[in-house]
């Protein structure tokens, strides 16, 4: 091993058991932020800030405060391994180790290395205030790591938010936001430009940052959040050159309903679909710099230009019926009378629950809806829910529409304690089809979960 270089122990397989399920946000036990995707050997890998709440040696406690990086890994997009920490401030021997601002990352492949790059403050020299931001390199055999830091950052180059694209002749491209949205060619090292910086014009004014440069049937598309009016939407140029020219095609999300400032993604293609990853704030509604990574659907125009993506909360992918089906993270509901809160605000991460309730006695049922239920091959014989009403009720749970076939009725008890009622089905399905879950009597329920076995 060179000892000059730091070598940063992976915590890939003490940490590999911490699995999340599914649905948006995809990582349910820690505020991730900026996220890279990348397919390696079939496997979906995501490289994203880690966001955390300041310690007391960081005086900015109402800014981005970020110590490490943590890579995550799925073969369904819906479960997730949390493969530990991957870089640290504490071990880079360049980075200002009271910076925690380790940014948005990014990660890729080439000649049988994975090159993770990283945005970081440099170590100020001496009779130096502030040395300015570096982009630094960590090199490991594996996806997940162990990483190896370069004991420098790419020289002549400085800013935030690399990128790291490699074109299909293998030539490596580096996008990255400094005096503008950057992009150079490097060397087949990997560690140095191979270009001079081209800086990507003609984008209408509005802050810039996070580019994100893939290619898709010829077409090279360097992807950017913008701000076209208060916060940051994802906009995106196409050409037909890595390095431009550049011709600006606007918008494919608009800023978030949630007041995230930021906005940060990325593309991959697995098995013939496109998805887009990207970051709002849902664990930590009142304060935007504890984010949460997301995943939706991405789709393309004839032209090639990206059709516009809609934040879901249900996100991609197929939850297994056995469950837990999280129906707070629905796709579709009857109207405001259903909503959605955290089961216990001060602890986020436990998760959301939804709420039905009725206004007057003569209405249709308030209905919620959750999309893509795999109830495979052998019916299901219990259904079960974790609910809590005050004044009791009646749940249906129904497949593929609100009329649909009843696969269970609940009768709720009105007791006020949280319940794992479980009930013989009355109907089966099998394979995919989309859960429906209606109030048909009562005045307040709250579910948190529904599961089949
Ligand atoms: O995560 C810190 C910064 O916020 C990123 O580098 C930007 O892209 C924005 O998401």
């Amino acid at each position: 091993m060179n000892l000059k270089k730091f070598f940063v122990v992976s915590l890939a397989v003490l940490a590999s058991s911490a699995l999340s399920h599914a649905q948006n946000p995809i990582i349910k036990d820690a505020f991730t932020a900026d996220p890279s995707a990348h397919v390696f050997e079939g496997r979906v890998y995501v490289y994203p800030s880690h966001d955390i709440p300041a310690p007391a040696d960081y005086a900015r406690k109402d800014w981005f405060c970020m110590a490490d990086y943590h890579v995550y890994s799925s073969d369904n997009l819906v479960d997730w391994v949390d493969h530990g920490v991957i870089v640290d401030q504490d071990h880079v021997p360049w980075v200002n180790a009271a910076g925690y601002s380790m940014w948005a990352p990014d990660c890729n492949y080439k000649n049988g290395k994975y090159y993770f790059y990283f945005p970081a403050p440099q170590k100020p020299q001496p009779g130096q205030r502030f040395a300015g931001n570096g982009i630094g390199v960590a090199i490991s055999d594996t996806p997940y790591g162990p990483f190896e830091c370069e004991e420098t950052p790419i020289q002549g180059i400085g800013g935030i938010d690399p990128c790291i694209f490699v074109d299909d002749d293998g030539t490596p491209y580096l996008a990255w936001s400094g005096m503008g949205l950057q992009v150079a060619r490097l060397k087949d090292n990997m560690l140095e430009l191979d270009s001079e910086p081209v800086r990507i014009e003609g984008i209408p004014r509005g802050q810039t940052e996070g580019p994100f440069l893939f290619k898709r049937n010829g077409k090279y598309y360097y992807t950017f959040p913008w701000v076209e009016a208060e916060r940051e939407t994802l906009a995106y140029c196409m050409s037909d050159n890595p390095l431009g020219p550049y011709e600006f095609k606007g918008k494919f999300m608009e800023q978030s309903e949630t007041i995230c400032w930021t906005n940060h993604h990325s593309f991959i293609e697995l098995d013939g679909q496109w998805y887009l990853f990207y970051h709002h704030n849902d664990y930590s509604p009142y304060f935007d710099k504890n984010r949460s990574v997301c995943v939706d659907y991405v789709n393309f125009n004839e032209d090639g230009t990206i059709a516009m993506v809609t934040p879901t909360l249900r996100g991609v992918g197929v939850t297994k019926a056995s469950g837990p089906i999280q129906i707070d993270r629905y796709t579709d509901k009857s109207d405001k009378y259903v909503a959605v809160e955290f089961l216990n605000p001060d602890t986020p991460f436990d998760g959301w629950k939804a709420i039905l309730w009725n206004t007057t006695q003569e209405r249709e049922p308030r209905w919620i809806s959750y999309a893509r239920v795999d109830f495979g091959k052998t019916p299901a014989k219990v259904a079960t829910m974790r609910v809590i009403s005050k004044a009791g009720g009646t749940v249906e749970l129904r497949a593929d529409a609100k009329d649909g076939p009843v696969l269970a009725t609940f009768n709720v008890p009105g007791n006020g304690v949280w319940t794992e009622q479980s009930i013989t089905t009355e109907g089966t399905v099998e394979g995919i089809h989309d859960l429906y879950l209606l109030m048909t009597n009562g005045s307040h329920l709250e579910v948190d979960w529904v599961s089949f076995k």
